[in-house]
């Protein structure tokens, strides 16, 4: 089956912000529409996501020169051509032939690389996630982050993200647990006159007195809801450290205190012993492999050690992660890579590897559901997908449900 057009164009993501939709349409009229996500705390080494910088437009954000990168290269590129998803992506890898996809723009090569995904499902009149099994399906454990900090909000907390990940049987049960933890938290923070405004990804933010404070109310809101932490709900964080590193001083500054990497793995150890923590994200800056090395040798075994912006979902970073035994879990965000091809490649090397592998959504979202049906399809353990609130989070989490849903009938 031949593609017949592609068409591209801007739209606003959940901040407000540009960013970009394609649609496919096959010979047959098949068509599919695919949009990408964008970043706040993003990696040194993440593809280029191409924005004018035209100041007199949505204050330099607009992304009309992606969109063009579609509607002309790509586009005379591909049409005619027949679908198939290593054949688009090389051609998108062909016409851009830079490192970092600084001339289409990752934004624009994922938008069509996802579209063309899609098409293939729906031509085999396959659900995406089907159409992208291999060996086992299973449902995802959702890591949903409740307190927002860092970048993603406004408040003073220095850490991003407090997850909570409720590990019981059935997905829909763990949205559920979600939920009425969520809202339990938010009866709680009304009580002490706290806000419950929502950063970025849904969670709350309110002002609170450091991160020991932010664990505690995340702890008393899962008892109030009469779950169990440590038993069948427990706790991740991203500390996207990268963003709280002051590279002058090589100190991290958390909560007014500043900590070396080695007064760091200290803190964390602390932590874990304290709170039941699965997960730790970002625990150093992005380019301190060496201290992530020594925190994987020391706590590896209990805790994942996640790496986002550290290997930017790039196998290459990942290689050299592997090769120093730093880490033991990958993060993975298509547009940071910028075609699904080279996201299943690092998908593949993690697995090989034993490195866990969680999939996740960006701060700023659309409402594609893309994610849900890769983790999925592919097998993948974990979601990042950010609060049981805001339409572009729960449309991920609706997806995991209606897919639940799907595999019981079968
Ligand atoms: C992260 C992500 C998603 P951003 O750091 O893991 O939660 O944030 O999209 O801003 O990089
Ligand atoms: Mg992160």
């Amino acid at each position: 089956m031949n593609i017949k057009d592609i068409m591209a164009r801007e739209i606003l993501d959940s901040r407000g912000n540009p960013t970009i939709e394609v649609e496919m349409i096959l010979a047959n009229n098949i068509k599919a529409t695919a949009s990408v996500p964008s970043g706040a705390s993003t990696g040194e080494k993440e593809a280029l996501e191409l924005r004018d910088n035209d100041k007199s437009r949505y204050l330099g954000k607009g992304v009309l020169k992606a969109v063009e990168n579609v509607n002309t290269v790509i586009r005379q590129a591909l049409i005619g051509q027949k679908i198939d998803q290593v054949t688009v992506d090389k051609t998108l890898l062909k016409l851009d032939g830079t490192p970092n996809k600084s001339k289409l723009g990752a934004n624009a090569m994922l938008a069509v690389s996802l579209a063309s995904l899609k098409c293939l499902a729906k031509l085999q009149n396959k659900e995406l996630y089907e159409y992208i099994t291999y060996g086992k399906v299973t449902l995802p454990i959702p890591m949903i982050n409740i307190i927002n900090g860092g970048v993603h909000a406004d408040n003073n907390l220095d850490i991003q993200e407090f997850m909570i990940v409720p590990i019981m049987k059935g997905e829909s049960k763990r949205i559920q647990a979600a939920s009425e933890i969520y809202h339990t938290l938010k009866n709680n923070l009304k009580k002490k006159g706290l806000s419950t405004g929502v950063g970025d990804e849904g969670g709350f933010a309110p002002n609170l007195k450091n991160t020991i404070e932010a664990l505690d109310l995340i702890m008393d809101a899962i008892n109030d809801a009469n779950y169990h932490p440590g038993k069948d709900v427990l706790l991740a964080l991203d500390v996207a450290a990268s963003e709280i590193y002051d590279s002058s001083k090589k100190v991290y500054k958390i909560d007014g205190e500043e900590y070396t990497s080695d007064e760091l793995i200290k803190y964390y150890i602390n932590l874990i012993r304290n709170y039941p923590i699965i997960s730790i994200e970002d625990p150093f800056e992005e380019k301190d492999l060496e201290s992530l090395a020594v925190l994987t040798k020391l706590i590896g075994e209990k805790v994942m050690l996640v790496g986002d912006d550290y290997f930017c979902t790039n196998s290459n970073l990942l290689d050299i992660g592997i090769k120093m035994e730093a880490g033991n879990a990958i993060l993975l965000k298509a547009n940071q890579i910028g075609t699904i091809s080279e996201m299943t490649k690092t998908i593949m090397t993690a697995k090989k590897n034993n490195y866990k592998t969680i999939i996740s959504h960006r701060s700023g979202e659309t409402e594609d559901t893309f994610i849900a049906d890769l983790a999925v399809g592919f097998g993948i353990p974990f979601i990042k997908t950010g609060s049981v609130c805001r339409g572009e989070r729960i449309a991920k989490y609706n997806r995991l449900m209606k897919i639940e849903g799907l595999l019981n009938k079968k």
